[in-house]
């Protein structure tokens, strides 16, 4: 009889999915994960079903630009398939966007909203662009915009209705990617007190949403980022109900992509589009505003990234289950079995790390974080995003692997991991722009002594002797990166950004160590269960401690099997 192939197959995410399970009941009271747990397990069963089958619609459909109407008439329509508005429709009703300003959740709406976005993400095809920035500009209207402006805006961003509103930010241009302070777009104040933008936007995401946050210099004000000004766009004029696309909007075209394709990306020419100051725009400061969104995003990254490890694992797993080689599953081949486990850990940590970004802003929106917490998040966004940026690309080419040819053939739909994965470290500042955002917030805001301090309270509990190695290695490293940061008050300011992004990627190993080691000692103290334990131990061994180089013995075969129950 012909062979085929059985596919691997997802069952409900949300259920499959043991570390987020085992995070929330730690970090949830018990009464808001009775709450929410329902509507994760929804979630989690279309993730594995209906929301798949759309996010494929949708990476299949991809957006199209349609300059002119069949009369000549420039319209710049971008079409988008009908499944990409379906995936908007499912997130504003699940309150993906809205949960953290609606106050149910008090200081923990931010893990819950964590929660749903880790399941929904992987089955969203990137969806999540646009829900990244809706959250932050809802973050920025709340701390810069006027009262009128905020409340006629914030409430539509925070819909759970359909017609829900999606925001963009519109920062980079051909003059400057990295560099926003060299944004060449032009403000002018127009004699009927209305303000107009000229320029040219050169990476728009997800172009098709209602409003945007974006940068332009008022014409007379001084060169620098210091005199950029904050604008809400609008695409529906508010003042006159007339779309501003194709007219002081034009969309010049979409942008070629790697991957993210279902998402539409364009650079556009402003001409005269109207907008609205947050903010006095003579007073600049809008890049400092806008960063305020940018952490927010990054925060959104590093729950891609985590999201996407543990997308790459459920399939890579599924396969191992049913596809047999050399007279065995490939689940019970040790060395794949090897590559497996590797895969949990990783997953893992990223998931944890993102998860206490999460925690932390939290924790800081609603006024209980303590002064070291938020000195402590301020650092932890640079180096969460840089981190797991990184470890998402690594994942998903070693999951791709695991599958051998059918890893590297497009309609398994399993390339597309790895092409969504290599944005993550691009947008919303690459490796190096991050890691000196972390030298810029200890420069100024004192964030990595905050950050080392906040690392070692997360070993405050860990004296079960199942950890005591492994916090050994955290607490080595830990003295390690304090002595080279002291180290560097004495050394050539140039040498110390030179070292930077290996600076930053070590502190966040040792960070994501300390968190599973926590993690892990609440497993231990509360649950008996030792599973947390060893996923910490082999993080630690393969990150921190460089002369390991472990001959697996048997003790090891029976920890790999312990994670891939
Ligand atoms: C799966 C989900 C994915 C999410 C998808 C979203 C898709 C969106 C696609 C995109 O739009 S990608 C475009 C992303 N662009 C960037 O991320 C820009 C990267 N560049 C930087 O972040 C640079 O570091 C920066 C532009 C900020 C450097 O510019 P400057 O002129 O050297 O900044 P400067 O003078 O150091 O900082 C200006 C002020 O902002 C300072 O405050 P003060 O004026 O009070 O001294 C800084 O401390 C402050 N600041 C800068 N970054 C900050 C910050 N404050 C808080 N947090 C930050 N991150």
């Amino acid at each position: 009889m012909d062979f085929f192939q059985e596919p691997p197959r997802l069952t409900n995410t949300y259920r499959a999915d043991v570390p987020l399970r085992e995070h929330l009941e730690r970090l949830l009271p018990a009464d808001v994960l009775a709450q929410v747990e329902p509507e994760l397990d929804t979630v989690g069963e279309d993730a594995a079903g209906g929301l798949l089958e759309l996010a494929r619609q949708a990476e299949r459909e991809q957006p199209v630009h349609v300059p002119y109407d069949p009369w000549g008439r420039r319209v710049d329509e971008i079409r988008v398939s009908p499944a990409w508005e379906e995936l908007h429709r499912y997130q504003a009703a699940h309150g993906m966007c809205a949960v953290p300003y609606e106050g149910a959740f008090g200081e923990h709406a931010r893990v819950v909203q964590h929660a749903l976005i880790h399941v929904y993400s992987p089955s969203s095809a990137i969806y999540t662009c646009p829900m990244a920035m809706t959250d932050a500009a809802v973050r920025v209207l709340l701390d810069h915009a006027e009262p009128e402006l905020r409340d006629r805006v914030v409430p539509r961003l925070t819909s759970r209705e359909p017609d829900a509103w999606t925001s963009g930010q519109w920062m980079t241009e051909r003059e400057g990617g990295s560099d926003v302070g060299r944004t060449a777009t032009r403000a002018r104040k127009g004699p009927d007190g209305r303000w107009k933008l000229y320029g040219t936007k050169w990476f728009t995401s997800a172009t098709t949403a209602d409003c945007a946050l974006t940068l332009a210099r008022p014409e007379g004000a001084p060169e620098g980022s210091g005199a950029l000004a904050l604008f809400l766009v609008e695409l529906v004029d508010p003042v006159t109900g007339e779309s501003q696309i194709g007219k002081t909007i034009r969309v010049n075209r979409l942008k070629d992509k790697l991957g993210t394709k279902a998402l539409p990306t364009a650079e556009l020419t402003l001409d005269g589009a109207f907008v609205t100051p947050i903010g006095d725009p003579w007073a600049g400061r809008g890049l400092k505003k806008i960063s305020g969104m940018l952490n927010v995003t990054r925060a959104h990254n590093a729950m891609g990234a985590a999201s996407g490890m543990r997308r790459g694992l459920d399939l890579a797993l599924a396969y191992a289950r049913v596809r047999e080689s050399f007279g065995a599953s490939l689940i019970d081949l040790p060395l794949h079995r090897e590559t497996m486990a590797e895969l949990a850990v990783e997953a893992e940590a990223s998931f944890a790390l993102a998860l206490r970004v999460m925690q932390l802003t939290g924790r800081v929106e609603h006024g209980v974080a303590t002064e070291v917490e938020a000195r402590a998040l301020r650092g932890l966004l640079p180096v969460t995003k840089l981190l797991t940026g990184k470890d998402a690309v690594a994942h998903a080419s070693e999951a791709l692997e695991s599958f051998g040819g059918a890893g590297y053939i497009e309609d398994t739909g399993l390339p597309q991991l790895l092409r969504n994965a290599q944005v993550l470290p691009i947008w919303e500042g690459t490796t190096n722009v991050l890691s000196l955002d972390l030298l810029r917030a200890t420069v100024k805001e004192n964030a990595l002594s905050a950050l080392l301090e906040d690392l070692v309270a997360r070993l405050e509990d860990a004296d079960a002797p199942a950890l005591a190695d492994t916090l050994r290695l955290v607490a080595a490293e830990r003295d390690a990166l304090a002595a080279q940061a002291l180290a560097w008050a004495q050394t050539d300011p140039e040498l110390v950004q030179a070292g930077m992004r290996r600076f930053a990627l070590r502190l966040g190993r040792a960070y994501t160590a300390a968190l599973l080691v926590e993690h892990a000692a609440y497993r231990l103290a509360k649950h008996n269960d030792d599973r947390a334990a060893i996923v910490a131990r082999r993080y630690a061994e393969r990150w921190l401690d460089p002369s390991h180089a472990p001959a697996p013995t048997a003790d090891h075969a029976a920890d790999t099997a312990r994670l891939l129950t």
